[in-house]
């Protein structure tokens, strides 16, 4: 008899200590970037860690592939649920293509957000912008309008890959609204895929194809830099310059040349630690993604879903020689 008891004490007390440690189990969630070797990225990640911190038991993995390809995001989702994670917070090199590896994640239980570049509605709980897209677009056209100086000229954009989610939306708005900015003569958009090497030969056949080029709007970080570096290189500060979307780490220099005097960004690091609270409070059950909901993202506030389950961020923040100093130590 006191041997049963003590095998059911025994039993009970397995339990307890199996459940506890069950719930004491660390919650992975990878962060799957575009590409690796991007400091937007590795920012981003620096704002993911910090979330894990916060959050305690949270393990962040921080990976993607060396091109930005879908191809190279497919293949390390296949990987990730068969070795089994809780979540996936993705920033898309395509809308569509990553649909059905991230469809797998889902039905295998694994919360997928994406954030940054996004899913389509079906392959992801929900989708954080950095930014309402009217207003980045519109952002950098207004950029690329007060460069121009009152007089008319054209402008080029240089963008990511031609596959990116973000970009192309932010190019969309740029040409539906660029009538709303009358000396802005949109010309061409041509994609340097995020390499540094191949958006720096990108610029140069812009330039050398129009005399009359008088701005690059690149909405990506690699491409601004890229471009910005190839009018320094070249002589052309003053005759061509390059706005956009960039970091201000890497940008610094280029603002003091004059080859860039002002463009905009978010805060990369806040971006990170937003999909990485989102994703964790979903995967942990905390919250869940609703039309019209709300979810929070920590230290920064709540972030409110559409129809679509997407959500912005801040407005972007324009830098220029008057605040780059300040920002340029911080990301
Ligand atoms: C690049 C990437 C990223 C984008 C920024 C602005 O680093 O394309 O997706 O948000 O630029």
């Amino acid at each position: 008899m006191k041997f049963l008891k003590a095998l059911a004490i025994g039993a009970a007390l397995a339990l307890t200590v199996a459940s506890n440690s069950a719930f004491a189990e660390t919650t992975k969630i990878v962060l799957l970037v575009k590409n690796l070797g991007n400091a937007f990225f590795d920012a981003a990640n620096r704002g993911a860690q910090e979330a894990a911190k916060e959050l305690g038991n949270v393990e962040v993995i921080y990976t993607g592939p060396t091109q930005a390809t879908p191809e190279g995001q497919i293949d390390i989702i296949n990987s990730l649920v068969a070795q089994g994670v809780n979540a996936i917070a993705v920033s898309a090199n395509d809308a569509d293509a990553l649909v059905p590896a991230l469809k797998k994640a889902m039905e295998r239980k694994i919360t997928v957000i994406s954030f940054d570049s996004g899913v389509a509605k079906e392959g992801r709980q929900m989708n954080l912008l950095a930014s309402a897209t009217d207003l980045i677009g519109n952002q950098c056209l207004k950029m690329a309008s007060d460069l121009l100086n009152n007089q008319k000229g054209d402008v080029a954009i240089l963008s990511a890959t031609s596959t990116a989610t973000n970009q192309n939306a932010w190019i969309e708005v740029m040409k539906r609204d660029a009538g709303k900015y009358p000396n802005v003569n949109l010309t061409t958009v041509v994609y340097g895929d995020d390499k540094q090497d191949k958006s720096y030969r990108e610029a140069e056949g812009l330039i050398k194809s129009n005399p009359n080029l008088k701005v690059i709007i690149a909405p990506t970080t690699v491409g601004i830099a890229a471009a910005a570096q190839f009018v320094e290189d070249n002589g052309l500060v003053g005759k061509v310059l390059v706005t956009g979307l960039g970091l201000p780490s890497e940008m610094i220099k280029h603002v003091k040349s004059g080859a860039a005097p002002a463009f905009a960004l978010w805060n990369p690091i806040d971006l990170g630690y937003a999909a990485t609270t989102i994703a964790y409070n979903l995967a942990t059950g905390k919250e869940k993604a609703k039309a019209g909901g709300e979810l929070s993202m920590g230290r920064l506030g709540k972030v409110k879903l559409d129809d679509d389950l997407s959500g912005p961020m801040a407005p972007p923040f324009v830098f220029d020689a008057k605040n780059i100093d300040e920002f340029a130590k911080i990301y």
